[in-house]
């Protein structure tokens, strides 16, 4: 793996963009791999690369239709935080925070993680005293939280109107000062070169369009570049979650929809953080472009159509400038939509599945960003050994049927 000195930067920009060294090589697939990941997000890119790394599971290819990061991975608002509620969730989304911390490092590779900070509002006396009840909870489980008064929130984000005659008056929140934001493509892309240097072929333009089964045990692909064998198969394809379950005869709990973000024309700083109203449903930060990055409730009804809809952009646009007003005077300049993968509980199903030797990485919803480093780290481990990491044993399948639901709507940041 090349280790960039500032002066082979210098020499690479100077140089019209040419002789740029490959950041991973282009594969022609193989007839048969020890593990096949279809899916080239964030999620697959990880598990392969910590399959690589921390298992010596090196005969592997990641499958993507498109191109990497093209899916929900780049696409997405890059929250990362560790706020949830039970403990399953903070155990899980913390340890991806400790892996993000020491992710440029680990890849060597800048993600541009800003741990700037994420402010939940309240907008009504009931709403902080539920905001106390949360932050406590999770401040006992080593969560860092802190509640804020309404002139905190106004000094943390001067932009937000905090007056009483506000449509929807804030009158304070919790901040999660570790929470912040990092950089999508170059996560997506930081596992791809680490997953590639270690042996990992990465396919691109690949589309998985059957499953090979024999009895139970899954043994293999169907893709549009032949059959692909393999002793272990991992889907991590987000928001086509059933289309892939279904031709290996499993039908999933999750729902297919579109979330949608936008950015405004480029101004100075003005923001220095993420803020979220799970009330009014937006969330809002400024991304070092300067750009105004705007998000909110996810379409009504299931689609794939990944440009999302005109009432929950209009409705998203509202709740945005009830909070900033001065955000009027903006020009949007662009929109686009993600298909997510929404689970009955909103938490992740993660791990093994009725098929033998099939295993399964979905149901991220809005938030399986943050998640990247812990999924990754995670599935790989129980891929190698065939048996859930413990940190997802409750994110399990078989949880819809016995009923242990992880129910993280509330802490799922936009309503969905
Ligand atoms: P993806 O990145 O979608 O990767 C799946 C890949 O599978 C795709 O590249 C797709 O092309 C490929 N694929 C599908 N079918 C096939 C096939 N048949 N053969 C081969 N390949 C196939 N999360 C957060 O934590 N914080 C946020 O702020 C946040 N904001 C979001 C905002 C928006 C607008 C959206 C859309 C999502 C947001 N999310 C957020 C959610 C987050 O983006 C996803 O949960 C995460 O990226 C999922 O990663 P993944 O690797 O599972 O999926
Ligand atoms: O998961 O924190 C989150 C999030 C914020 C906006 C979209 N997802």
């Amino acid at each position: 793996m090349e280790h960039y000195s500032f002066w082979s930067l210098a020499k690479h920009a100077l140089s019209g963009h040419r002789n740029w060294p490959q950041a991973w090589r282009s594969r022609e697939p193989k007839s048969r791999y020890d593990v096949v990941i279809v899916g080239g997000g964030g999620q697959g890119l990880a598990t392969a690369y910590y399959l690589a790394k921390n298992h010596g599971i090196t005969d592997v290819a990641v499958l993507e239709k498109g191109w990497l990061g093209g899916g929900n991975t780049g696409r997405n608002t890059t929250a990362i935080r560790s706020n949830y509620f039970y403990r399953e969730s903070t155990d899980f989304f913390d340890r991806s925070l400790d892996l993000y911390e020491g992710l440029s490092k680990e890849l060597n590779y800048n993600v541009m993680l800003s741990q700037h900070g994420a402010v939940t509002l309240a907008h009504s006396p009931g709403q902080m005293d539920g905001l106390e009840r949360w932050s406590n909870s999770i401040q006992l489980q080593g969560i860092d939280a802190e509640m804020l008064d309404v002139h905190q929130v106004k000094e943390f984000m001067s932009p937000l109107d905090t007056s009483r005659s506000a449509r929807f008056p804030i009158y304070g929140g919790f901040i999660q000062r570790r929470a912040g934001v990092a950089r999508h493509d170059a996560v997506a892309w930081g596992y791809a070169r680490g997953a590639d240097a270690l042996g990992v072929d990465i396919i691109q333009n690949c589309e998985v369009s059957g499953v090979r089964m024999a009895g139970n045990r899954v043994r293999g692909v169907e893709t549009n570049r032949g059959s692909i064998e393999a002793d272990k198969v991992v889907f991590a394809v987000a928001g086509h979650s059933t289309v892939l379950a279904k031709m290996a005869g499993i039908t999933l709990p999750i729902t297919s929809v579109a979330l949608q973000a936008m950015v405004s024309e480029p101004i100075k700083p003005v923001l220095d953080g993420l803020v979220v109203s799970p009330l009014v449903h937006c969330y809002v930060s400024q991304s070092d472009r300067g750009e105004i990055l705007i998000g909110g409730r996810a379409d009504a009804y299931p689609s794939y159509g990944q440009r999302g809809t005109l009432p929950a952009l209009e409705d998203t646009l509202s709740s945005t400038l009830n909070l900033f007003p001065a955000f009027s005077r903006l020009k949007l300049m662009r929109q686009w939509a993600g298909i997510v993968d929404i689970s009955p509980d909103t938490s992740p199903i993660i791990g093994k599945t009725p098929v033998t030797a099939l295993y399964i990485s979905t149901g991220w919803g809005t938030g399986g960003f943050k998640a990247i480093p812990v999924g990754g780290e995670t599935l790989a481990y129980t891929v190698a050994n065939d048996q859930p990491h413990p940190l997802i044993e409750p994110f399990g399948i078989e949880r819809f049927q016995t009923g242990r639901f992880v129910n993280e709507a509330a802490a799922a940041g936009v309503d969905h």
